[in-house]
């Protein structure tokens, strides 16, 4: 029995040895999840050195992306996934800090001359960040990271920009099989609703602030049946692919984010195709993804030095031209790195103050102001969030069942014809043996 307490001990003691070497690993992680595609190469490993220059300690990132907000949000909301620094847009921040799944931002441990944030945060982005949720300040939680528009980037061999300056562009029958459209819900619901309440905005019944926060049956049920009549000309929803096929000249329209525009536009134009980009003329969305800390973080230590980090000048500058996104970064140097002598003038100064009223950049990276007043910040829809997404999945599962419907057909048809040319074969040797 001796021999038994001594071997349970032994064995107690080994595992309560490994979860502590294994806590203390964890310590030396930071696990960060952000989008596909949105940050420069050798960022991550220039922070690890960075922070083990400020602090004398060593982190791994475990570097790991998503496509889809909600897909993101839902694990979140499961806690399965200890991440310690995430980038949701808007209004999944808004969920969070609804939901109470985030953990208040404390850079007081960053020395001033290193705390980028304080010196750099964009005051327009703090406005806008005020307004997401009334009571809670989300600039407590959150530093924006990239942000931008919601609009049309299309191919101008194939599309006037007249037709890509109104969302009717995705079901114009011209463009069949030629339209990519997001696989994000909120960022296509958005647009559809704005274009079919045109009126009721022109004639100032409603605002773009309150369809921002329709979630009405009447109003889901509209955007479904505008969407499944786009369907048919639909040749994908998609997550990070619409732009590149756009650049290869195999897709000509597609509803897609500003920064995957700038990208295109560029990739395109080396192989001399040529893309534009258009907020369509009923109004759009504006959007910003922001980094935070969710609730179930470790190393939040390390996650602070890390949203600090990604607010430095210089590599916010890299992030910007690597991803064609645009960084919420108010520094002035920002704006510099971006000037192009080639471009028109565009109205900055409600983001850089009354000295940016005229500035050469690329407009698709930094909106006009007009155009900037015919956007909104989309809403949390709380509980309403699933009908909008049954919604979805069944715009988006009867296209994959009109797929598989051709792919059941094509078998079945194959299978007749093996068979009925396997019978005719018999019957022939059958005639030849008699
Ligand atoms: C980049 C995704 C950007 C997200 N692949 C825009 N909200």
């Amino acid at each position: 029995m001796k021999k038994f307490f001594a071997v349970a001990a032994t064995f107690a003691a080994s595992l309560l040895l490994a979860f502590c070497v294994q806590a203390a690993d964890r310590k030396e992680v930071l696990k960060v999840y952000n989008w596909s595609s949105y940050i420069a190469e050798g960022v991550i490993e220039e922070f690890e050195e960075w922070y083990f220059e400020q602090t004398g300690e060593k982190v791994s990132v475990n570097y790991m992306t998503f496509d889809v907000n909600e897909a993101m949000l839902s694990k979140i909301e499961k806690g399965h996934e200890d991440y310690d620094v995430v980038c949701p847009s808007d209004y999944i921040i808004e969920r969070m800090l609804n939901n109470g799944l985030l953990l208040p931002l404390d850079f007081s441990a960053i020395p001033d001359s290193l705390n980028y944030i304080k010196k750099y945060r964009s005051p327009y982005i703090e406005s806008v960040f005020r307004e997401i949720n009334p009571d809670i300040d989300a600039n407590d939680y959150s530093v924006a990271y990239m942000w931008g528009t919601t609009g049309i980037i299309y191919n101008k061999a194939y599309v006037s920009a007249e037709e890509a300056s109104t969302w009717d562009v995705i079901r114009n029958p011209k463009f069949a099989g030629k339209i990519f459209l997001k696989d994000a819900p909120r960022d296509v619901y958005a647009p559809v609703l704005i274009y079919l309440r045109q009126e009721e905005l022109r004639s100032g019944k409603v605002s773009l602030q309150d369809l921002m926060r329709d979630s009405s049956e009447k109003s889901i049920q509209d955007v479904k049946d505008y969407l499944m009549e786009c369907k048919p000309l639909v040749c994908g929803f998609e997550a990070d692919l619409g732009k590149e096929q756009l650049t290869k000249d195999r897709a000509w329209v597609s509803l897609n984010w500003s920064g995957d525009a700038v990208w295109a536009i560029d990739e395109a134009a080396a192989v001399g195709v040529d893309l534009g980009y258009i907020v369509p003329e009923e109004g759009s969305t504006v959007w910003f993804d922001g980094w935070v800390i969710p609730k179930y973080a470790v190393n939040t230590k390390a996650a602070t030095y890390f949203i600090n980090f990604m607010s430095r000048p210089d590599i916010a500058i890299r992030n910007m031209e690597e991803t064609g996104y645009t960084a919420s970064n108010g520094a002035m140097e920002v704006l510099e790195s971006q000037i192009d002598e080639e471009c028109e003038p565009v109205d900055l100064s409600y983001f850089f103050g009354p000295e940016a009223s005229a500035v050469r950049v690329n407009p698709n990276l930094y909106p006009d102001k007009a155009v900037i007043e015919r956007c909104a910040l989309e809403h949390d829809w709380g509980e309403r969030t699933e009908l909008l997404l049954d919604m979805w999945q069944s715009v988006k599962g009867s296209q994959a069942s009109a797929l598989t419907f051709i792919v059941l057909a094509v078998v079945v048809a194959a299978l007749a014809i093996y068979f009925l040319s396997s019978r005719n074969k018999k019957n022939k040797r059958r005639k030849a043996r008699k």
